[in-house]
């Protein structure tokens, strides 16, 4: 159970009830239709028809399905080390998880996004957030790698993000906890919440060719906390929506302080106004220190600038950015249909839906239909711009997605079912459980103009005895519903890495079409690169010794060094010569304390080494690569501090002895 929310109030009761009956429902095994088995089955040798791209939450990690199959694909590290993929542990790729306060070798990931253009998924980035050291990533869908991550100053548990703009423009990233101001003296008591804390909403740009991140303006608002967001597409397209919770302002038992007030807002904001007055060089230059971190594919390193300045608005000087809009009960979800005139704010211990009508915000921002401000910022009367509420959904509405056929699915925590509602009147149409308390669900597209439908998956908190027992932590579970019909059908369990939160998916063929198989060896920068075996080489640097080694099935070259001593710091440049698509070699050093490389066709990568004593040190490739991948080694001789055995190396070198015995 990672992110029970404990009911309240008047509630209480209610959800207990309706708890305990969501935890054991009847024929829970004969829940799956008769065709069920049949539309999950793809046939070996057969492809799926979607990527699914899962946030892993406390992993820090973006995992990779395939859709109906619930076959796990890849797994991308993104914010955690992967001593699998050396991610985190190779000299090229440490930069990557640098930050203002140092490497942070781990994060918690929740949402993803990805691309757009004109509202409609791309296929060629994803983008994804981590909320405890702020910041957003980039995952190049070429090569399934994350090619950026940018740091946010200014933030604290980096939640409503990296959710994107139509067509790319800006990802966002609210805060979660509202905090002093980097620039700002941050030693104040904790109680001085209402005067010193502040909330930020930063807006990243996307460059349209090359996706590189750029931290272009940030929003100051009273100190809250930011929860999730969705951007406007259509008639809203230019503004952006986030829910937000603790408008009381607490600072302790937020349980029960931030759950005092009977409703909370969502935040309309006009981005299009803000951008506005940020290219008009309206906001304050603001110095603090965040990490800008890119991977080249070419130079296959990655680079880590500090920048040291960012440009803040303070909303209260620029009335005409941003509203407030009163929801109930601690809103959580916070989003968009396809036609971008609805948006549905989820309160999490609410017993109804508010649906909100844009043009209906946008007449009471042209009549000031307002019922006074919070913190200077203008509150549009609920009535004002509430389109309608779904009566009676469910117990605790996080999240809800978008069928394109005018349908609404939203997840219910506590009642633990998925609730499909029509858009139009605001009926319910059909409830089906989930297994058990649902957090986010997905409709592949479901966040766009053009939900693919279909599908629905849902993304389990809590698994309790759906699955075999593995002690006391069990995985969680994502459920697959069909969802052609006018009823939801389950389809299957699959059980996920980490705690998944959002996920998106795309029919597959948008992306597969685009996957780089190999790098091209001549196009390699790498400036350790070796260029063929001939150019393996050894070259001692006072106490630094750079091996330019190569790998091609199934030989390191070279495989023998001497002159290694004890207290050298050691570089295995390991440049793989293959130029086939799902070649890699692997590398390992007996005794290293960073993990393996696993280095792709035509592609560099670092080993850093320090040997502590002397002997003789196996390397191998880790990799099964050939027939001969167990023939693939090699050895390093490593003397004391004081030897004079010099630098040599060699490659396929035997003695007599061991020539002659070949020979017989
Ligand atoms: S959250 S379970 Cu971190 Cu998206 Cu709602
Ligand atoms: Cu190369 Cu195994």
């Amino acid at each position: 159970m990672k992110k029970i929310l404990l009911p309240i109030l008047s509630l209480t009761a209610a959800i207990i009830l309706f708890g305990m009956a969501g935890c054991k429902p009847k024929n829970a095994g004969d829940a799956t239709g008769s065709d069920a088995a049949a539309r999950v089955y793809v046939p070996p040798g057969k492809y799926d028809e979607l990527y699914n791209f899962v946030s892993g939450g406390f992993s820090g990690q973006v995992s990779v399905y395939g859709i109906p199959s619930g076959r796990l694909l890849r797994v991308i590290p993104v914010f955690s080390v992967d001593p699998e993929k050396g991610w985190g542990y190779s000299e090229e790729t440490k930069p990557m998880l640098n930050t203002s306060h140092g490497e942070v070798p781990w994060g918690d990931q929740h949402h993803l996004d990805l691309s757009q253009t004109n509202g409609e998924i791309d296929g060629r980035w994803l983008f994804a957030n981590e909320n405890n050291t702020p910041r957003v990533a980039r995952i190049d869908l070429k090569t399934f790698r994350t090619a950026e991550i940018i740091e946010i100053p200014n933030s604290a548990g980096n939640h409503s993000s990296p959710f994107i703009t139509e067509n790319t423009e800006y990802v966002v990233a609210g805060t979660r906890f509202s905090v002093p101001m980097d620039n700002e003296n941050g030693d104040v008591p904790i109680d001085s919440y209402k005067k010193n804390f502040k909330g930020t909403i930063s807006f990243i740009s996307v460059a349209p060719t090359d996706g590189e991140m750029k931290l272009a303006f940030q929003l100051l608002l009273p100190g809250m906390n930011f929860d999730l967001s969705h951007s406007g597409k259509g008639p809203s397209s230019g503004w952006f929506f986030f829910s937000t919770y603790n408008s009381e302002q607490a600072h302790t038992l937020l349980e029960v302080n931030a759950s005092k007030r009977d409703k909370d807002y969502i935040l309309a904001v006009n981005w299009k106004k803000a951008e506005e007055y940020f290219k008009a060089g309206k906001g304050k230059k603001v110095p603090v220190k965040y990490a800008h971190n890119k991977y080249s594919d070419e130079t296959h390193s990655a680079t880590s600038t500090m920048e040291t300045e960012t440009t803040v608005i303070d909303v209260k000087d620029f009335p005409d950015i941003v509203y407030m809009i009163p929801c109930p009960k601690s809103p959580h979800g916070c989003d968009v249909d396809p036609s971008g005139e609805y948006i549905v704010g989820s309160g999490k211990l609410a017993a109804l839906i508010p649906v909100f009508s844009f043009s209906k915000i946008q007449a009471a921002i042209t009549n000031k239909t307002f019922d006074g401000d919070y913190g200077g910022i203008p509150v549009i009367k609920y009535e004002a711009a509430l389109y309608g509420e779904v009566k009676k959904p469910g117990l605790g509405p996080l999240h809800t997605e978008f069928d394109g056929k005018g349908n609404a699915y939203t997840t219910f925590f506590i009642s633990s079912e998925i609730v499909k509602w029509s858009i139009k009147d605001l009926k319910v149409l059909d409830r089906h459980a989930t297994y058990y308390s649902p957090g986010h669900l997905m409709i592949p597209g479901g966040d766009t103009k053009k939900p693919y439908g279909k599908y629905l998956v849902a993304y389990n908190k809590i698994t309790k005895d759906r699955y075999l027992p593995t002690g006391p932590e069990l995985a969680q579970s994502a459920q697959l519903f069909d969802i052609s019909g006018d009823k939801m059908k389950l389809l299957a369990d699959y059980p996920s890495i980490g705690e998944p939160h959002y996920a998106q998916a795309v029919p597959a063929e948008l992306i597969s079409k685009n996957s780089t198989k190999i790098f091209k060896i001549d196009a390699n920068k790498h400036p350790y690169a070796t260029m063929g075996e001939k150019n393996a080489k050894v070259v001692r640097e006072g106490n630094k010794v750079h091996i330019y080694m190569t790998m091609i099935r199934s030989h390191f070259s070279p495989d023998n060094i001497e002159g290694i001593k004890v207290g050298d710091e050691v570089y295995f440049h390991l440049t793989n010569l293959e130029q086939d698509w799902d070649v890699p070699h692997g590398f390992a050093v007996k005794g290293a304390t960073t993990a393996e490389l696993l280095i792709m066709p035509g592609e560099t990568q670092t080993l850093k080494w320090t040997p502590l004593k002397e002997g003789i040190y196996p390397i191998y490739c880790t990799d099964f690569c050939s027939a001969l991948h167990q023939e693939m080694q090699g050895y390093v001789r490593v003397s004391t501090k004081g030897s004079t055995v010099p630098i040599s190396f060699s490659l396929g070198k035997n003695s007599d002895a061991a020539d002659s015995l070949l020979k017989k």
